[in-house]
């Protein structure tokens, strides 16, 4: 089970690398479809010091996350292990929506910036690791731990992540 975790491991690393390899080589024009992440000038979007998004696999566990009107998420702090594919199943228990971002600090602190920047009307829907959830709605990201430390889910609507909407995910080794 290990030895086949790490070479799921490597092979994503490889599939990371020619990905990056082909997005730096824009001026083929052959991968522009691909690179719309790029134009939204995330800088490192896809690229995630804590693993990597991962769509079907299996998954280890499964943690559900509820957001709230008072600027809060239940649970607040969840764990994790490192190597683990874990899908986060958020809904949205409030009245007004809410977002989901997965990220280190300095990347929630980034993501606020650009929120403010544009008064909230920013497009996500490129990004792997966020997403918008209106009143009642539910929705999942599956991630594949390849690193411990810790991390933060946050909400970046208008004011929320000011008010202490956000919780930890702390990865263990
Ligand atoms: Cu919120």
């Amino acid at each position: 089970m290990k030895a086949y975790r790490s070479r799921l491991v490597i092979a994503l690393m490889a599939v990371s690398l020619i990905v990056a390899a082909c997005s730096s080589t824009t001026d083929s024009n052959e991968v522009a479809d691909t690179t719309m992440a790029d134009d939204m000038d995330m800088e490192g979007a896809g690229e995630f010091s804590f693993g990597s998004p991962m769509e079907g696999g299996d998954v280890d566990h499964v943690i559900e996350i509820t957001a709230m009107d008072d600027f809060s998420f239940s649970p607040k702090n969840v764990a994790v292990q490192s190597g683990e594919v874990v899908t986060f199943r958020v809904t949205n228990a409030g009245a007004i929506p809410h977002d989901f971002v997965l990220g280190t600090e300095e990347m929630q602190d980034e993501h606020e910036a650009e929120m403010a920047e544009m008064s909230g009307d920013m497009d996500m829907h490129s990004e792997p690791n966020v997403f918008s959830l209106e009143p009642g709605e539910t929705k999942e990201l599956t991630w594949h731990f390849t690193d411990s430390g810790s991390i933060i889910f946050g909400c970046h609507q208008p004011g929320h992540y000011a008010a202490g909407m956000k919780g930890s995910v702390l990865i263990g080794s």
